[in-house]
C-alpha cells in the first residue's frame, strides 16, 4: 500500500500540505468494533466505535470529550501489549474518568502465560479490567450494567479486575451468544462509516483442526448463521451502496450444503455485489459449486494451501492433497475467480526438497497471487503435542526442529519469491488478500489489481538481485497515476 501512497501523493500538491492522505486496508470498518457495538446497542447502551486508532485519533479525542463510562479495546490484531499502552495513555490524557477494559484474543494469550510472566504483563498495563472469554460480548454488557448501576464488578463473569492493587479473577462462564442475535444492523446510523467494501462473519470457529492452528480450540464449537440471514445481510449492504462483501469465516464453504444455499440465494437475487472469502478447495464435494460461486458474484478467494507436498500436508492434518488443490485452482481460474494462495515454509518435516515441490506446485497450478511465510510456532496449537516426535525447540519465530530451522525457512521464502514465475507476490504486512476488495472499492478493476501485483513483483525482483529498476518504477508510477483511484479516507500528519 506504501507503493500506492508514495506514488500517488509524494510529488502531488497533497504531499506538501500538513495532512497527507493515505490508503489503508483498515478503512474497511473493523469488524470486532462493529459486532461489539451492535451487541451493546441492542441492549440499550449508547456506543460509538473507532476502527483504526493510528488514523482516527482525532475522532477518539472528540468522543472522549463526552467522558464515556467505558473504553473497550479490541485485540484482534495485537500480538503484544505495546499498542494497548499507547491507546491507554491517550485515553487517560483526554478523559481521566473513563474506565478501560481490554478483551479479545490477546487476553486469552495473556491468561495462558506462566503465572510469573502474566503478573509482570498485567502489572505493567494501566487498565481497569480484562475480559477473558473468546466471545466476551455478554460479559462486556454485564460490566457496563454494573458500572451504570454502581454495583460491584465482582458480579461480572470472566472478568479480571484490580482490588487493593491485586488482580482478581471473578469466575469462568462460557458464553454461547446466538449467531442470529449478533447479526449487525448496518443501517443503524451509529455504525458509522461504511464505504464500498465491508467485511462480515457468518460463522464462529472452524470445523477442522489443522496442526498449526489453535483457533478451533479457542473459539469452541462451530456455530453458523443461516443462509437466509447471510443473504439478508448482504442484501442490506447492497441497499446501502456496498459493492464488495468480505466473509472472514475461516471455512466459508464448509459445510458445503449451507455454502450452496448462500450462493444460490445470491445468484438468484443478482445483487450488484462481489464477494470474497477463505475457500477450502480440498473440501469441494460437488464440482457444480464452482459454477454457483461464479453466478453468485464471487470475486476472489483466499486459499490456505500451505504446502505443495502431500507429506507436509499430512503432517499439518490439512485433510487435503496437492492434486485436489491443483484442480480447485484450475476450476476457479476458469471461472475468472481471483485465486490467492498462501504457503507456510518450515513446518515440521519440511526439507529443501519439499520446498522445491511447493515451488513446482505454484509454478504449475499458477494461482494469480501467492505468498509464503515462515512457520510461526504456536505451542498451544495441536502440533505442540508432537514437539518431542519432531524434535521441536523454541517458539514463535525462533525455532528449530529435526529437519529445518527458522533461518532456513526464511531462505526458503526468498527462494520461492525468486523462483516462482507464474504467480505474483501479494505481501502480508498491512496488505494481504483483503487489500483486493478494498482496492476494488477504490475503483481498481481486477485486471488492474493483477497488473499492479505483477509490476511491484518485477520491481522487487530486480532490486533483490541488486539491479536498478528505475524504468520499472517510472512505468509503475505512470500506471498508478492513470488509475484515478477514489480518494482515501485517512490522513496522516506530514
Ligand atoms: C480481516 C483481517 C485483517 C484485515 C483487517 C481489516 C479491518 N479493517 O479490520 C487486515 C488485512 C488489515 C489485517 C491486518 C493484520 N492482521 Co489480520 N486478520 C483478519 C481476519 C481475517 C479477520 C479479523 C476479524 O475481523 N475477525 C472478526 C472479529 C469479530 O472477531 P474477533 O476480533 O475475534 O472479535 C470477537 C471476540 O474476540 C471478541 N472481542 C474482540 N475484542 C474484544 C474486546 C472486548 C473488550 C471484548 C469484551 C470482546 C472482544 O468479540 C468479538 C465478537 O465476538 C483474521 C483471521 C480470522 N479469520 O479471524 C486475521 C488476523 C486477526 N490477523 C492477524 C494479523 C497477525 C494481522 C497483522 C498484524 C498482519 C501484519 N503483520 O500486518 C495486521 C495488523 C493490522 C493492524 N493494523 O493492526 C492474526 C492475529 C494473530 C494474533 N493476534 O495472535 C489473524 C488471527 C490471522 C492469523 N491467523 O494470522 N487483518
Ligand atoms: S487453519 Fe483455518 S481451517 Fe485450519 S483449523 Fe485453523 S481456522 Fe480451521
Amino acid at each position: 500500500m506504501d507503493v500506492i501512497n508514495d506514488l500517488c501523493f509524494a510529488g502531488s500538491k497533497e504531499g506538501r500540505v500538513s495532512a497527507k492522505p493515505f490508503y489503508h486496508v483498515c478503512e474497511v470498518p473493523n469488524l470486532a468494533t462493529a459486532y461489539l457495538g451492535n451487541f451493546l446497542r441492542r441492549r440499550g447502551f449508547s456506543v460509538a466505535g473507532v476502527g483504526f486508532y493510528n488514523a482516527e485519533r482525532p475522532l477518539l479525542a472528540e468522543l472522549l470529550q463526552h467522558r464515556p463510562v467505558l473504553l473497550a479495546i479490541t485485540t484482534t490484531f495485537y500480538e503484544h501489549t505495546a499498542p494497548i499502552d499507547e491507546i491507554v495513555a491517550f485515553t487517560r490524557e483526554h478523559s481521566p474518568t473513563t474506565k478501560i477494559v481490554v478483551g479479545g484474543p490477546l487476553v486469552q494469550h495473556i491468561a495462558e502465560m506462566d503465572p510469573g510472566v502474566r503478573e509482570t504483563v498485567l502489572s505493567a498495563l494501566d487498565i481497569d479490567f480484562l475480559i477473558d472469554e473468546s466471545q466476551g460480548e455478554s460479559s462486556l454488557a454485564a460490566l457496563l450494567h454494573h458500572l451504570r448501576t454502581g454495583t460491584s464488578v465482582s458480579g461480572v463473569p470472566n472478568l479480571l479486575y484490580r482490588e487493593g492493587g491485586v488482580w482478581r479473577f471473578t469466575w469462568v462462564e462460557k458464553e454461547n451468544n446466538a449467531m442470529s442475535d449478533a447479526i449487525i444492523n448496518w443501517s443503524d446510523p451509529d455504525v458509522g462509516f461504511l464505504g464500498r467494501s465491508i467485511q462480515t462473519r457468518t460463522a464462529r470457529s472452524c470445523a477442522y483442526s489443522c496442526a498449526f492452528c489453535d483457533y478451533p480450540t479457542r473459539a469452541g464449537q462451530l456455530a453458523l448463521v443461516s443462509p437466509q440471514d447471510v443473504f439478508n445481510e448482504v442484501r442490506q449492504l447492497a441497499d446501502l451502496g456496498v459493492q464488495n462483501v468480505i466473509f472472514i469465516d475461516d471455512t466459508f464453504n464448509v459445510p458445503e450444503r449451507r455454502f450452496r444455499e448462500v450462493c444460490k440465494l445470491l445468484a438468484d437475487a443478482k445483487l450488484p455485489v462481489r464477494w470474497f472469502s477463505y475457500f477450502r478447495c480440498s473440501s469441494v464435494a460437488d464440482e457444480t459449486v464452482f459454477d454457483l460461486m461464479q453466478r453468485s458474484g464471487c470475486g476472489g478467494v483466499f486459499l490456505g494451501i500451505e504446502s505443495g507436498d502431500d507429506a507436509i500436508l499430512r503432517n499439518m492434518d490439512k485433510v487435503a492433497s496437492a492434486e485436489k488443490y491443483r484442480h480447485g485452482i484450475h476450476a476457479l481460474k476458469q471461472r475468472d475467480i481471483l485465486t490467492f494462495a498462501s504457503f507456510i515454509a518450515g513446518f515440521p518435516g519440511e526439507t529443501s526438497q519439499s520446498i522445491d515441490k511447493t515451488i513446482e506446485f505454484i509454478n504449475e497450478a499458477a494461482p494469480d497471487l501467492f505468498r509464503m511465510e515462515p512457520w510461526w510456532y504456536n505451542p498451544r496449537a495441536p502440533i505442540g503435542n508432537s514437539a518431542p516426535k519432531y524434535g521441536i525447540e523454541g517458539t514463535g519465530y525462533s525455532w528449530k526442529h529435526a529437519t529445518m530451522c527458522i533461518d532456513e525457512a526464511c531462505d526458503a521464502v526468498d527462494r520461492a519469491f525468486s523462483s516462482v514465475t507464474s504467480a505474483w507476490w501479494c505481501p502480508q504486512q498491512s496488505f494481504s488478500f483483503w487489500a483486493v476488495p478494498y482496492l476494488q472499492g477504490k475503483g481498481m478493476t481486477m485486471s488492474e489489481i493483477k497488473e499492479f501485483h505483477w509490476r511491484c513483483h518485477s520491481v522487487l525482483q530486480r532490486q533483490c538481485i541488486g539491479e536498478a529498476a528505475n524504468g520499472e518504477v517510472d512505468s509503475l508510477r505512470a500506471f498508478i497515476l492513470d488509475l484515478r483511484l477514489d480518494a482515501p479516507r485517512f490522513f496522516q500528519s506530514a
